[in-house]
């Protein structure tokens, strides 16, 4: 039994995440905790929400409300979303906990202490109506270009020209609309990546096994240009983790707070510490994950995120560890993807284009989703999301070939020999042999987190055990030799538990209905295929489930197209 430590990227606090966020970072680690945990692996899976920022605190005032309220209740929501989607996190965590608080504050102190940040003095616009500094784009005003009256402090949209705000015509607060502004100096904290570059190289190098997409964005940063940049870590607002050096205040530095980027990664060990203060366990508890002198030493950690996220978790986030000079673990693999499109343009949501994760379940169970997201994650590539392709998945994959199996299967008996698995000789031995050397390349790609390959392999082994029955037609053999029709009937039974544990990384529902119609409880792992389609024996109850799978007619489909093809509000 090996030990995994999984987190996804932690979604932003403002918004509910689409489908294209889904994909590219907690279903995916989901597939593959749940894939873990399925073998017998012991696995910490976790998840929470990124509260702090500008963003959070706009996204707060714009709902009217205080911004601890807004993250306290949409981080509510976000849970109960995952919970739809049957996200298995062992913890749902807040990056705005105590535990973060403190966590952030004391690697801050570290690597000041070990020489790694550096105070410097910048000039910033500060709004006396507002009583904060404004970041570059909270600052508009006329553009000296083409005189577009709502240029940005960072860029005119109108003609694209760079600009700085002290560049701005009658520059004023896109917060208030104040003009009173002054440009005053203040300091800020930067974190020297540049020092640990030559540590960061050797370790992306050693990574051999990597994606090339995470590699490539890795060594794209480091390399081009001016490398690795020092990064500023603090800003001047008000919602975040304050700034201080360890437990103590940092002179010079009251009123900040650290970056949200800054404080954002070390939420995946701070939500160890959640989980294991939310479930009575202690610091051993977690820290047995998380700090190799503390028992981490085995543990394979696992990071799943988008292609934009990469050089946070290759470079800055490695760098707050090795820069601590202590012993927290170290990433071991980061899964990365690309996008995924919606149909011919981008999930937006700014722009509110795409479906979001609470719409997708107000028109269709979780199960459905997870397969085709998962079946088309954007891994070598973007991807697409149509609903032609969509329905075509569905009733195929979900309804054609699995729930079809299920049922003509279950009801057969039922209808010829009762409700319980039929004493038969023994058959299937080609099948034994085509499952066996599928579910071996099926395990493959799973350790090897190749998430469509997987669901390939795993779609070729519904499709084995329904030619089976289709040459094997027990409904025709009965006829002659109803001993023989007996025994595919048992084959084709058991055939049903074996795909609730293998399937169940991809479709838990689906997976949860067949077992339970089986009247059975055993989700061991078909180590040996012969054994584990031996496992209901002749004289076992069952029942007839529920259809597992409804297709998709086509006016539905138009239905839900045109309900999507607009912008959500
Ligand atoms: N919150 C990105 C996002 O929500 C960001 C990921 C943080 S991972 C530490 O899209
Ligand atoms: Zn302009």
């Amino acid at each position: 039994m090996a030990r995994y430590l999984i987190t996804s990227a932690i979604p932003y606090i403002n918004g509910i995440k689409h489908l294209g966020n889904l994909v590219g970072s907690q279903l995916p680690a989901d597939l593959i905790a749940r894939y873990m945990r399925g073998r017998g692996h012991e696995v910490l899976f976790l998840c929470a929400t990124d509260e702090h920022g500008t963003p959070a605190e706009l996204a707060a005032a714009k709902a009217g409300k205080p911004v601890e309220e807004f993250c306290a209740e949409m981080h509510a929501v976000q849970a109960e979303i995952a919970k739809g989607f049957r996200l298995s996190f062992d913890h749902f965590g807040r990056s705005s906990s105590l535990q973060n608080r403190n966590l952030t504050q004391h690697f801050a102190g570290q690597l000041a202490d070990n020489g790694y940040i550096t105070e410097v003095a910048e000039k910033q616009v500060y709004s006396n109506a507002d009583g904060r500094f404004l970041p570059d784009r909270y600052i508009e005003g006329t553009c000296p270009n083409c005189g577009y009256d709502k240029a940005r402090g960072d860029q005119c949209e109108n003609c694209t020209k760079q600009l700085d705000p002290t560049d701005l015509i009658e520059p004023r607060s896109a917060i208030s609309g104040s003009t009173d502004l002054e440009v005053r100096e203040t300091k800020h904290l930067y974190l020297r990546q540049s020092a640990l570059k030559g540590e960061l190289s050797a370790w992306i190098d050693s990574k051999t096994d990597w994606p090339i997409l995470t590699t490539s964005i890795a060594k794209k940063w480091l390399n081009d240009g001016d490398g690795l940049q020092d990064r500023g870590i603090t800003r001047d607002l008000h919602w975040g983790v304050p700034v201080k050096k360890g437990t103590e205040d940092w002179p010079g530095m009251e009123g900040k707070v650290f970056y949200v980027w800054f404080d954002a990664p070390i939420e995946y060990i701070a939500c160890a510490a959640e989980w294991a203060d939310a479930n009575g366990k202690t610091d051993a508890d977690w820290e047995r994950w998380w700090r190799t002198d503390k028992g981490a030493d085995d543990v394979t950690y696992l990071q799943f995120m988008g292609k934009d996220n990469v050089p946070f978790h290759t470079l800055s986030f490695p760098a707050t560890i090795m820069g601590s000079g202590e012993p927290w673990k170290l990433v071991d693999y980061i899964k990365s993807f690309n996008y995924l499109n919606y149909d011919g343009g981008q999930f937006s949501t700014s722009q509110g284009r795409g479906i979001f994760m609470d719409q997708a379940l107000s028109i269709l169970p979780s199960d459905y989703w997870r397969w085709w997201l998962l079946s088309h994650a954007p891994e070598s590539s973007d991807s697409e999301f149509t609903w032609e392709n969509f329905q075509g998945s569905v009733n195929k994959d979900l309804a054609d070939v699995l729930g079809n199996l299920v049922s003509r299967v279950t009801k057969f008996c039922r209808a010829k020999f009762g409700e319980t698995v039929p004493q038969g000789g023994p058959t299937g031995e080609a099948l034994i042999a085509e499952l066996t050397t599928r579910l071996r390349a099926y395990e493959q790609h799973m350790q090897a987190m190749e998430v469509r390959k997987a669901a390939t392999e795993l779609r070729a082994i519904w499709v084995a055990g329904n030619e089976y029955l289709q040459s094997a037609a027990p409904w025709t053999v009965i006829k002659t030799d109803e001993e023989a029709a007996k025994g595919m009937v048992r084959l084709a039974l058991n055939l049903i538990r074996f795909y609730a544990v293998i399937s169940r990384p991809f479709i838990p529902d689906a997976a949860q209905t067949m077992m339970d119609a089986m009247q059975c409880d055993d989700w061991t792992w078909p180590d040996d295929v012969a054994t584990a389609l031996d496992t209901l024996k002749p004289g076992h109850a069952f029942t007839v489930p529920e259809v597992l799978f409804t297709k998709i007619a086509d006016e539905q489909r138009a239905e839900w197209q045109a309900r999507f093809a607009g912008i959500r509000a």
